[in-house]
């Protein structure tokens, strides 16, 4: 049994004396939120860093999603996934829209853009996918079908910050990519999130919808929120980029010692379709199959024995929640695979304070149980 408990996720925090004369000079200034210079800084390092155009910062990714939608003036029907967290249909139905859930690819999770078409009416304005666990969708193909049909792109990339395809961001795909800096996330500014956007009109758009719609003092453009990132979050994401390749490199270890202890396991395979991106590693998804011996509630449940906690993300699929039980199964679209990854995977620990001999001691927990 390991010393302390282990968790699912541990957030990465910069040394404390690095944040002090942040804090300094916010308290020198007095200026702590709208848009203030830590702010400005980090949205220019960002674009940098990620290699994008135009990037909004906002106090979390849920409120992003919710202004991204309003940005592009969207209503009637989105398709999305049932593979994802609550925020991704949430903020679908905050505007008023309808989710449409699609299946997903057994091999990484995403929705299958192969079943997007059926599932298109007359009041589809939308696709919103998601790349879970930061594996890239397959955007070319969502792309093709979203021009055909006149449809509006947003993807819920709020675990893809930093993914490359081919040296490419995949944060540039679509129309608008929101991204969580969520404590659990890979670069976390304790809450947080952004749009990335291609053009500057409409990053002036999303701007003012964040800051409740306003357009200087007297003019309202449409119905905003309150969605700004504060000053003290934008210094923590100033010193956090500092740290953020280091801490993917460390995850990356660890991701590799899983691999190489978990191959052999019947039943067990890591959910990963494509492994040529430059990956964050934010997640390590398996998958218990019925060739294990055991189940994956069973697993988590032996793991928690030993005070290892993983989490089933994403159990229920959101298909199967109360609130879209009824309106998901009328579509009649079969959500099988959804279903069964929501049943058979389980993300164990990954961050870059997990220690090799606590990996080690969940990998020996596994090989000698399974
Ligand atoms: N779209 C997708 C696809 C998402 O996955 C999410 C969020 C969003 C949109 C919305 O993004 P944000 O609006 O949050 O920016 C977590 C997160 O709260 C959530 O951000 C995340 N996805 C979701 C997948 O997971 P919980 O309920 O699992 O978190 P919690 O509190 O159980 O934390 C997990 C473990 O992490 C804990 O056992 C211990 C550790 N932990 C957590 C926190 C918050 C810490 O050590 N320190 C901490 O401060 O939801």
């Amino acid at each position: 049994m390991p010393d302390s408990p282990i968790y699912v996720t541990k957030p990465s925090l910069p040394p404390l004396d690095e944040l002090i004369p942040y804090l300094e000079k916010i308290w020198e200034t007095g200026i702590l939120s709208n848009c203030g210079p830590f702010h400005q800084e980090l949205e220019s390092q960002l674009c940098d860093y990620l290699g994008v155009r135009y990037i909004s910062l906002f106090n979390n990714a849920t409120i992003g999603l919710m202004l991204a939608i309003r940005a592009l003036d969207l209503s009637g029907e989105i398709i999305t996934t049932p593979y994802s967290f609550a925020a991704t249909s949430q903020s679908i139905e905050w505007n008023g829209a309808k989710p449409v859930f699609v299946d997903v690819e057994s091999d990484s999770g995403n929705m299958d853009p192969e079943k997007i078409e059926a599932a298109i009416t007359s009041s589809t304005s939308a696709i919103m996918p998601v790349h879970v666990y930061g594996q890239p969708c397959n955007s070319g193909r969502i792309q093709e079908i979203a021009d055909k049909h006149k449809l509006a792109i947003i993807y819920d990339a709020a675990h893809a910050f930093g993914i490359k395809n081919r040296g490419e961001s995949i944060l540039n795909h679509g129309d608008l990519s929101v991204v969580s800096f969520h404590a659990t996330k890979v670069f976390n500014t304790f809450e947080g999130g952004a749009i990335i956007s291609n053009s500057i009109e409409m990053k002036q758009k999303i701007d003012s919808l964040k800051n409740f719609g306003l357009q200087g003092e007297t003019t309202l453009q449409i119905n905003g929120l309150n969605g700004k990132m504060s000053e003290v979050q934008a210094a923590m994401g100033l010193i956090q980029l500092k740290h953020i390749d280091k801490a993917i490199e460390m995850r990356k270890q660890i991701s590799l010692r899983y691999d190489e202890g978990l191959k052999m396991i019947p039943g067990l395979t890591k959910l990963c379709k494509d492994s040529n991106i430059n990956s964050n590693y934010s997640y390590y998804a398996i998958c218990i199959n019925k060739n294990c011996k055991l189940t994956r509630d069973e697993v988590q449940r032996l793991l928690a024995g030993e005070q290892i906690y993983t989490r089933k993300y994403f159990y229920p699929a959101l298909s199967d929640f109360d609130h879209y039980i009824a309106s998901a199964q009328s579509s009649g679209f079969g959500l099988t695979k959804a279903r069964k990854l929501s049943r058979e995977v389980l993300c164990l620990p990954i961050y870059p304070d997990l220690s090799m001999s606590e990996c080690d001691q969940i990998i020996s927990i596994l090989k000698e149980n399974l």
